[in-house]
């Protein structure tokens, strides 16, 4: 019999968290969160209003990844292929960290989140570096939720920038090629030290990874929902924890 945890001890308020008796979440769920565009144009309004709904969402889905008791969650907030986007467009996006930490960072600190990105961070502009920065410096000590910010993120570009770094190494005898294996060539990655992900959701219908995560996704479960990224929410994140569940109880049993 499968054991009910209606109750997860959330470390830092010492305040049992409801996780409505959900067993078996996964440790680390990656989201591209995708259809902000057409939300906005289904109500005649400007693309910008869909990314700005947006971030109401990533509030929702960060507050129910808390609840859940998820250890990591990655989300895929701009890629690399973003930036042949309108330059408007570009510029409301680097906004939105900002935007989104005004709102919500005395929230993250009370449930303990810790802020972290992946991707080039070097290359983004200087205000959204500033404002970045801020986030992970105020939180850096959290031990609960990881919100791990895939920010200029390419999967490909990773990797190229890892095996790049790796020969760095090999020619200055800081590692052997003998040595090197799957292990070894995933420190090299924006992801060093976090496991795989378990789950991977993609809102709007769209089926595809489209340059997220290459390497890590290898073993990860996929869920897709036709809900817009801005109507997301506890109630179609759980419907994703809850197959997620049943998944990896049919696979269990063998
Ligand atoms: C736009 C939908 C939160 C996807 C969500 C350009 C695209 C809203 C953040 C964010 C974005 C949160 C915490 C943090 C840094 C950023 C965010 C971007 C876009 C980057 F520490 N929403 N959001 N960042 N969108």
């Amino acid at each position: 019999m499968a054991m009910k945890i209606p109750f997860i001890k959330s470390k830092h308020t010492e305040e049992p968290t409801e996780n409505d008796g959900f067993e078996n979440v996964p440790d680390h769920i990656a989201i591209i969160m995708d259809g902000n565009g057409r939300w906005a144009q289904k109500r005649n309004l400007p693309r910008i209003a869909g990314h700005r709904e947006g971030v109401k969402a990533v509030n929702r889905i960060v507050e129910a990844a808390v609840k859940y008791n998820v250890k990591t969650l990655t989300l895929y907030a701009f890629s690399t292929e973003n930036w042949k986007r309108p330059k408007q467009e570009i510029e409301f996006l680097m906004k939105l960290p900002k935007e989104y930490l005004n709102l919500y960072l005395p929230d993250l600190i009370k449930n303990n989140v810790k802020v972290q990105t992946i991707g080039d961070y070097e290359s983004l502009p200087k205000h959204t570096k500033k404002a970045l920065q801020h986030g992970i410096d105020q939180t850096k000590d959290n031990d609960g939720l990881l919100l791990n910010i895939a920010l200029n993120y390419g999967g490909r570009m990773e990797i190229i920038a890892a095996i790049k770094q790796l020969v760095h190494d090999i020619d200055e005898s800081k590692l052997s090629l003998d040595s090197l294996d799957e292990h070894v060539f995933s420190k090299y990655l924006y992801t060093n030290g976090l496991q795989d992900p378990d789950l991977l959701i993609r809102t709007s219908g769209e089926q595809r990874i489209s340059n997220f995560l290459l390497w890590q996704l290898a073993y990860t479960e996929f869920w897709f929902s036709d809900v817009l990224w801005p109507d997301f929410g506890e109630e179609v994140f759980k419907e994703a924890l809850l197959e997620y569940q049943k998944r990896k109880r049919r696979y269990g049993g063998v």
